[in-house]
């Protein structure tokens, strides 16, 4: 099994930035962590961050064969690209949304997840165990079963 986490804008300043929201660990320590899960798991993983919307529509575009979910945390881009949820629903590899906060008791502009009826499901507002957990959900996704 071949699980693709993707990381929008921003999310390479983690732990540099703003921790009292998005904690102290970086993007780099997530990617550890979730490397140790995936062994553990016995699943392969890809990690990758882009701030750019094309980059991440390009690689959404080029999992189809080449993973079995899509672990997205897509930043800013979650409320306001419908390129994205095009791509999540156009390639229909099962995509798991996931947020380090939890944008429901956030501001009313991240309240809105663009891509989130496109997405199996949703994880927020665990930190950087939201990946772990989106890893571990990773294992049972069932491409035909739809819990909506
Ligand atoms: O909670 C999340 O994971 C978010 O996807 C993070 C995005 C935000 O726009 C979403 O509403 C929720 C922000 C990522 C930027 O991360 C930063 C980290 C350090 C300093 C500044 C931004």
């Amino acid at each position: 099994m071949k699980i693709l986490f993707l990381n929008g804008p921003n999310l390479n300043l983690l732990g540099k930035r703003e921790p009292d929201v998005y904690g102290h660990a970086t993007l780099a320590d997530i990617e550890t962590e979730v490397r140790k899960r995936a062994k553990s798991l016995g699943v392969k993983v890809d990690f990758r961050q882009s701030n750019l919307e094309g980059e991440l529509v390009d690689w959404i575009q080029e999992a189809k064969g080449n993973f079995d979910v899509i672990v997205l945390n897509a930043a800013a881009y979650t409320h306001t690209s419908v390129a994205l949820r095009d791509a999540i629903a156009a390639v229909g590899v099962p995509t798991i949304e996931i947020h380090l906060s939890n944008i429901h008791a956030r501001e009313k502009f991240r309240q809105k997840s663009l891509i989130a009826p496109v997405c199996c499901g949703q994880i927020a507002g665990f930190g950087q165990n939201s990946y772990i957990l989106a890893l571990e959900a990773s294992i049972n996704v069932k491409v035909d079963k739809k819990y909506h």
